[in-house]
């Protein structure tokens, strides 16, 4: 009856969609360039698979419907119409998105530079997995074969003859790695060493994945090997790493495990903090997805108010009830809102900057960050210098009175935010004055 009670409060003070039950959120984090860790409001609770473009997002929701956010300089956001809801599966390459119909059927759009994006007729209604490479794409049909299509500077859409038993099919930048029946793997195209498969393997791989130039093998032994290009450190498999891995992923020059207990190890390169995974997506993830721009994961929300489970916990909330609307520090900020700002909902300055997460976020800094805040200081001289971070967007008004606590607010100046930190001179400073800052959107 509580909940029914919140859950009608909700709609009615903020007429926000409630979010649905079925218990998984979308997390983002890395390069925002383009919007790719905007999660749209669409994808309320019911994404089943999540993947990561370069400097784009794809999602599957569970009625079978595709949405896709980000870079959309290729089209590659732009889902046809004619996939309806009948997707189940997703895949991309470097600038193209690719869907796997329920009829066997692949559809491909984006760029279509070495055409990735003409699917093959003689894939028919026949795929049964889909995997996109920089600019080629790949399919697994339901006979054991692999077909490749697209750019073939490598002979990467040279699928090898041997191929009649594939389980399993991924792509690199400009290679393949298909996993056999037999837990062989076989790769083809460009050679940095990708294709020179360790013996080490000898029919034990259950899992595989492939990154720009390298590729990881998840063992039967829960082990994990890695191979290729390692210019960025993706094949150093971390030490916490040791035949304890229950799944394993790469993209871009990232690789990572999800261990038998749940968490999530990633290493390679992080020139985006594409590494810098966020709590929510630390442990218990339902898929994770990471590459040379950003990382995108499905985590669980049993209590679908819109706050990961892993999260809630953490802060002591409630991850069987709507507390959405909670909050527990009184600081006016709902514990959503603190979830959404990547704050501490028991905290009201989260970041120890000495500026109150309201008083920050009223402002559009970031109550997360302590080098972001307005810092407001002065130096009484001759006269009176004021200092102060601007926002870029903002405007900011320096406003005065002789007396604290009455008298007329006088607006001294206004300006433009620049982003950057800004020296203001009162020259008609009295013996007392007090200044404000007004920021205005
Ligand atoms: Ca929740
Ligand atoms: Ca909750
Ligand atoms: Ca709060
Ligand atoms: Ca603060």
């Amino acid at each position: 009856m509580r909940y029914w009670l919140l859950k009608l409060l909700l709609v009615l003070s903020v007429g926000v969609a409630v979010p649905s039950f079925s218990g998984s959120l979308v997390v983002a984090w890395g390069a925002n360039e383009f919007g790719e860790c905007e999660i749209p409001a669409t994808i309320s609770g019911d994404a089943v698979a999540i993947k990561v473009g370069y400097y784009f997002s794809l999602a599957m929701s569970l009625d079978g419907s595709v949405v896709a956010w980000g870079r959309n300089d290729h089209g590659q956001c732009d889902v046809p119409a004619s996939i309806s809801n009948n997707t189940v599966a997703i895949s991309c390459g470097s600038d193209h998105s690719m869907a796997l119909l329920s009829d066997g059927s692949v559809v491909a759009w984006g760029l279509n530079s070495s055409g990735q994006c003409d699917v093959p007729a003689s894939i028919s209604n026949n795929a049964v997995a889909i995997s996109g490479g920089l600019g080629h794409s790949a399919a697994l049909l339901s006979d054991g074969s692999v077909v490749a299509w697209g750019l073939n500077s490598s002979g990467q859409c040279d699928v090898p003859d041997s191929i009649t038993n594939a389980i399993a099919v991924a792509s690199g930048n400009r290679h393949n790695v298909a996993l056999c029946s037999d837990g062989n793997v076989v790769a083809w195209g460009r050679d940095d060493g990708q294709l020179d498969i360790p013996s080490s393997i000898s029919n034990n791989a259950v899992m595989i994945g492939a990154g720009g130039n390298h590729n990881l093998a998840l063992l039967s032994d829960e082990s994990v090997v890695a191979w290729g290009w390692n210019q960025n450190g993706q094949l150093n498999i971390p030490q916490s790493v040791t035949s304890n891995a229950a799944a394993i992923g790469a993209d871009g020059s990232s690789s990572w495990v999800v261990s038998l207990d749940e968490r999530v190890i990633a290493w390679g390169i992080n020139d985006n903090d594409q590494l810098d995974i966020p709590l929510s997506a630390s442990s218990n993830v339902n898929a994770i997805s990471i590459n040379a721009s950003h990382g995108l994961a499905l985590v669980p929300d049993n209590d679908g108010d819109s706050m990961p489970d892993v999260w809630e916990i953490n802060y002591g909330l409630n991850p069987f009830f709507n507390d959405a609307m909670g909050d527990v520090d009184f600081d006016g900020i709902v514990n959503l809102d603190e979830y959404a700002y990547g704050i501490n909902p028991w905290k009201t300055d989260s970041d120890a900057d000495g500026e109150l997460d309201a008083d920050e976020i009223a402002m559009g800094f970031n109550p997360a960050d302590p080098h972001s805040r307005l810092n407001l200081r002065g130096v009484c001289d001759n006269n009176y210098q004021l200092t102060f971070m601007t926002i870029t967007g903002k405007t900011f008004y320096l406003e005065s009175r002789d007396s604290l606590v009455s008298g007329e607010w006088i607006e001294r100046v206004g300006l433009k935010g620049t982003g950057t930190e800004i020296n203001l001179i009162d020259p008609f400073m009295t013996s007392n004055r007090f200044y404000r800052v007004k920021v205005i959107n």
